[in-house]
């Protein structure tokens, strides 16, 4: 029997669900989805076929000083966050077989398990691998990550972190560390191997990415926090707690059952190792280094790949919980849309492994075009003309070849196995295409008409079938609607299968029903004028430099300026002509700004989380041109560019129109 076990990220109990974790989540419960339906069609059973897991982060210490802020005891605070995730999920179709929580009790007895597991294991040169020492460093709350000074930049003295704006803490105390170097060589053995033909970590890109961060060389990883209460205690160590990364990954293993049952295979344990870990492009080194060297190091086998997917964004800012200019509420959408025709948009619109721009016009249009022009219609048209032909009941069609068909359905198979679902709905949509072109060029009206009726029956016959095949095809995307349309064909009992072989099996149809009802333009735009938030053209105009509001400790705001101290600072708009990656700091770009002088001038931003050097090229920043100059990772960087951020995003300020580099800005 095939076993599938997919997961997402366990996310951060700071903020409510957006769409950005929908998007995540959605894709790996259609896959789930799609699977269960293959296993079901190959007579499995799907609960044995498939696990899919997801769930909620709630130690560290962003969330024990979110849960300070609010005075609110921090359980009680992630019990009233994880309801409203529940909700959601329950609502959007979430059909996963564990939601699992950090504070469940089952994850403390799976963290300890593997510590000790980890901490047993030594080197050649009888060293543990996870031993104590004193940590004297740098720490991202944030980030929730120790930083070296390569990875901060230093403004009015302080060092902050590039991503967060905010000033990193300085902390001195007992750690245990756990040794990953050790790990290095394995770990670059395992990108080399092969699943399926596919490397373990996916897109290749990405592979490339960790590879190289493996090569610079890796340090020994802080393992746990002795001024953090809000964790699993250190097993034998009670006032250290296990650091929140660590805690986290393993919830992977504990929705298994824990370490025993991974490695033993029992129950839900056979499911190991990991099919897939789904995860947005920002978790790539916690989940492809430091994750399968502590599966190594408890004796553990590593998941069998690891897929960053790519984010969205609203006008390039990445769609964050705490960026009220980019918030899209999949729950407002559904409100008016139902729930399937997001899921079908974000699934649809977007290549996996990319990055993606959400707008409220592509996801009307996609509504309008593919559910209601295409697949809706072909229903409406089938399901009426069956009626007004025909009669309720259709009578079986013998099994036979449809050559198409079969081609379709290979292609949407392929592409769901290859993490694909926009090509998979794309190939389904084949099929629908292809079936509303056949009623105008078969015309049954006309066989109606000259007494046809073998031909009629047998058009209208084929009809339905391509929408069965579709329906079930669709279904991983749009459960609801597939459900709708096989009730509307009269054939309930197929829900959870997957095509197998071509021909109406009969069925007696119900009176049409519209599935996507049209939204006429006026109401899309009164939506559209509800939905975009009234602060989104200005919420991104702020001084990089400025404090950034968020559960870390802001810088002190300035006094008072004068008119006078304004006019001091030099603010231009720049066009980036070029952008990489600055080597071994992942968070940094390299950008070439046009700044409307005869020499471009160099920028290192810490934009590198929200935005890949392609989509920086050709965009028109906002740029301070008399910064002192300062040395960032060995480059010189001249001025800055103007972004907002906080604990999870950065969003980049912009003109809302072209103008020519070095215009003035005031
Ligand atoms: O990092 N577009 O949690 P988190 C697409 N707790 N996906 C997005 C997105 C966007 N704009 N914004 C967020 C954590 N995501 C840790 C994970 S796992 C062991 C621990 C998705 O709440 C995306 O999958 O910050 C990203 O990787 C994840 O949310 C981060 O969620």
């Amino acid at each position: 029997m095939s076993r599938f076990y997919i997961t997402t990220p366990i996310y951060y109990v700071n903020a409510l669900p957006h769409l950005g974790t929908f998007y995540a989540t959605v894709v790996a419960d259609a896959l789930a989805r799609y699977h269960r339906a293959r296993a079901t069609s190959r007579g499995e059973d799907p609960k044995k076929s498939v696990f899919f897991l997801t769930g909620l982060d709630e130690h560290g210490q962003k969330v024990e000083r979110i849960a300070r802020e609010k005075g609110m005891d921090p359980q009680a605070y992630c019990d009233g966050i994880a309801a409203k995730f529940v909700e959601t999920w329950d609502r959007v179709g979430i059909s996963r077989d564990r939601f699992i929580r950090t504070t469940d009790t089952d994850h403390t007895a799976a963290v300890i398990d593997l510590w000790q597991r980890m901490q047993a294991n030594r080197d050649a040169d009888g060293k543990p691998d996870i031993y104590e020492a004193e940590y004297d460093g740098m720490y991202c709350v944030g980030c929730e990550e120790a930083k070296t000074d390569d990875d901060v930049i230093v403004e009015g003295g302080q060092k902050l972190c590039p991503i967060h704006r905010t000033p990193v803490e300085h902390i001195k105390e007992k750690n245990y560390f756990f040794n990953l170097p050790r790990y290095a060589p394995q770990l670059l053995r395992w990108y080399a191997e092969e699943n399926d033909g596919r490397s373990p970590v996916q897109p290749n890109s990405r592979l490339n990415e960790v590879r190289e961060f493996v090569k610079g060389g890796l340090r020994p990883l802080s393992f746990s926090r002795a001024a953090v209460k809000w964790g699993i205690p250190v097993p034998g160590d009670g006032p250290q707690t296990v650091y929140v990364w660590i805690d986290a990954l393993t919830n992977y293993v504990t929705g298994l059952g824990g370490p025993e049952a991974v490695k033993r295979g029992e129950g839900n344990g056979a499911f190991w190792p990991a099919s897939h870990h789904l995860i947005g492009k920002d978790l790539l080194r916690f989940h492809a280094v430091y994750w399968p060297a502590m599966l190594w190091s408890a004796g553990l086998q590593p998941p069998k790949q690891i897929f960053c997917h790519g984010f969205l964004n609203v006008k390039g800012q990445k769609i964050s919980k705490s960026m009220p200019a980019t918030r899209v509420d999949p729950n407002v959408i559904a409100d008016e849309l139902g729930v399937d025709p997001l899921r079908y948009f974000v699934l649809r619109e977007y290549a996996l492994g990319g990055d993606g721009d959400f707008t409220y016009e592509a996801l009307f249009q996609r509504h309008e075009s593919d559910l209601g022009n295409d697949l809706g219609n072909l229903l409406n048209r089938t399901i009426s003309m069956v009626h007004k032909f025909i009669g309720p009941a259709l009578t079986a069609q013998p099994p036979r070849q449809n050559l198409e068909a079969s081609q379709i359905l290979d292609s949407t198979q392929t592409a769901w196995d290859g993490f694909s679902p926009a090509n998979a709905l794309e190939a389904t949509w084949r099929l629908v295409r292809a079936y509303n072109r056949k009623i105008d060029e078969d015309k049954p009206w006309v066989l109606k008409k000259n007494n046809q009726t073998a031909a009629l029956v047998e058009v209208l016959a084929d009809c339905c079938e391509s929408l069965r095949w579709a329906a079930l095809m669709v279904a991983p995307a749009m459960p609801q609607a597939a459900r709708e349309i096989l009730r509307q064909l009269g054939r309930e009992k197929d829900e959870g299968t997957w095509p197998t072989s071509w021909g109406w099996p009969g069925g007696t149809l119900t009176q049409p029903k519209p599935v996507f009802p049209r939204i006429e333009p006026e109401r899309q735009a009164e939506l559209i004028a509800k939905w975009v938030p009234a602060d989104a053209s200005t919420a991104a105009a702020t001084l990089a430099s400025a404090p950034a509001s968020g559960p870390a400790t802001p810088v002190s705001p300035p006094a008072d300026i004068t008119i006078d101290d304004f006019t001091k600072i030099d603010l231009r708009a720049a066009k980036v002509l070029a952008a990489e990656v600055v080597p071994k700091a992942d968070k940094l770009l390299k950008l070439t700004l046009d700044v409307g002088e005869p020499e471009p001038r160099t920028v290192v931003s810490g934009i590198a989380p929200a935005y890949t050097p392609e989509t920086m090229l050709g965009r028109t920043v906002i740029y301070l041109a008399n910064l002192a100059p300062r040395k960032i990772r060995g480059v010189i960087s001249q001025g800055m560019i103007l972004a907002a951020g906080d604990a999870d995003v950065l969003g980049l300020s912009a003109l809302d129109r072209d103008l020519p580099p070095g215009t003035r800005i005031r």
